[in-house]
């Protein structure tokens, strides 16, 4: 290769990568793009994402550079002839087969490993929330509070949760599946007709957050949106006190809804 060839693409990719890079948050970039975890166990599923972005990239430039240095090895220098085939190389072969299946089982089980910690129920939760997701609101039932908000189509309902406490939430769904996800848990879990869906997460700071279906469940999927309020136990005593001074009591069970596109509401 000659020499200028070289300049070139060493000039052409310091501009892409400088063009690329400028104005790029780079505490996100050391994010793998993931939003920063709210949740004690974000944390966790960061640490996955971020360990195998790393893993893959030594993988990826141990392959391009062992490509390139083939490429100029091994370029033709004269004549139309090929060069010296080689097949039927077991050590080769061997290798190519035994290396990918170690690289997976090795990814395979830190993610066994932190989906496990994930979903583990402790039982320690200090506040239940039982999450009704149908076609097309949510239903947020403080359970242990005797209280319970709904969405309506004027007004996105809001999830409200005190920071540093263990919240377990139930999952559910009288009509079809959605998925409840909250972006900055880095978690999301299906909410499934017929079955009661459950994990724990202990939210670490304060802020307000959105929320929103992550299964395409119908026309108005798009709809499913909501808020959460990550707040001092103070904030949501108050919060919890106010619902049920609204007169929201009890709970707004599965299968009570009009389920109409329209005007999806509750039925107390
Ligand atoms: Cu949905």
């Amino acid at each position: 290769m000659s020499r200028r060839v070289v300049q070139t693409v060493a000039v052409t990719a310091a501009a892409v990568a400088s063009t690329t890079l400028a104005g790029c948050d780079t505490a996100k970039w050391s994010r793998g793009a993931m939003p920063v975890p709210i949740t004690t166990g974000g944390h966790i599923t960061l640490a996955l994402w971020q360990g195998t972005w790393v893993a893959a990239l030594i993988v990826g430039v141990l392959v391009w550079g062992l490509i390139i240095w083939a490429v100029i090895r091994f370029r033709r220098k004269q004549g139309d002839g090929l060069p010296k085939q080689t097949r039927y190389n077991i050590q080769i072969e061997l290798f190519y087969t035994i290396a990918p299946t170690i690289m997976i089982a090795v990814l395979f089980g830190f993610t066994v490993k932190d989906q496990t910690e994930l979903t583990r129920q402790t039982g320690a939760a200090t506040n239940h929330v039982t999450v009704v997701g149908y076609q097309w609101e949510w239903t947020f039932n403080y359970t242990d509070k005797n209280t319970y908000d709904v969405g309506s189509t004027a007004q996105r309902p809001t999830l409200w949760l005190p920071v540093n406490q263990r919240v377990a939430f139930t999952l559910e769904s009288p009509d079809v599946i959605h998925s409840f996800w909250v972006p900055d848990f880095l978690f999301h879990m299906d909410v499934v007709p017929g079955r009661k869906n459950i994990f724990e997460v202990t939210p670490d700071t304060i802020g307000d957050y959105k929320g929103r279906c992550a299964e395409l469940c119908g026309a108005q999927h798009s709809r499913m949106l909501f808020n959460v309020k990550v707040v001092s136990q103070k904030d949501y005593d108050a919060h919890i006190a106010a619902l049920r001074a609204a007169g929201q009591t009890g709970t707004a069970s599965t299968g009570r809804y009009h389920l109409n596109t329209d005007t999806a509401e509750v039925e107390k």
